[in-house]
């Protein structure tokens, strides 16, 4: 709210109505935040999708794995509206594209997880970079966060790979690998 004077009278009006003095984003900034949303939303459906077809399977807790991986890219998508809403501009809900339906086996899945998050660190960067061509400090600072979330993930994802590829063919392995995924901690580690 801002309270000015107007005919001897104080008068309230809502920020919104002073784009001029509330908007604190570029245009620019607004758009590329807003395409991350949508990269985020994308991510969870993503893993929602593998966690579906991984608990078809009988991967039980692979897919409680995705699952909550899945809310967490929901809430990484929640973050970001916030945040765009929180300076001034409007956090856009996207349309989202029909993920895949199924997988060839649990190795594809994290090689498709890991070539996933290295997109996602892909466009966290150049959205880094936009914030200091624009002098935007602010955004600059909220990114940190996805910029650290991304090492976890990509680290994450590389050593799930790196025990898969040990495991190979061996079936008992893979039952203790699920077992094992069904408390694997995928966040907030830091
Ligand atoms: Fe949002 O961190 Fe994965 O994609």
């Amino acid at each position: 709210m801002i309270i000015f004077v107007q005919n001897n009278a104080f008068v309230l009006k809502p920020l919104n109505d002073f784009p001029m003095l509330y908007k604190k984003l570029a245009a620019s900034t607004e758009k590329a935040l807003n395409e991350q949303v949508q990269l985020e939303a994308e991510s969870s459906q993503y893993y929602l999708a593998m966690a579906s077809w991984a608990e078809v399977q009988g991967y039980n807790g692979i897919a409680q794995f995705l699952y909550r991986h899945s809310d967490e890219e929901r809430v990484h998508m929640l973050k970001l509206i916030r945040f765009i809403n929180d300076r001034g501009g409007h956090g856009i809900v996207p349309t989202l594209k029909q993920p895949a339906v199924t997988f060839k086996n649990i190795l594809e899945i994290f090689e498709l997880v890991l070539s996933h998050e290295i997109l996602v660190s892909t466009e966290i960067n150049k959205l880094v970079d936009h914030c200091l061509q624009e002098k935007d400090y602010t955004t600059h600072t909220f990114l940190q966060w996805y910029v650290a979330e991304q090492i976890e993930e990509e680290k994450m994802a590389t050593q799930i790979l790196d025990k898969l590829k040990l495991i190979g063919e061996d079936k008992g392995g893979m039952y203790i690998f699920d077992r094992d995924m069904a408390t694997l901690q995928t966040e907030d580690r830091r």
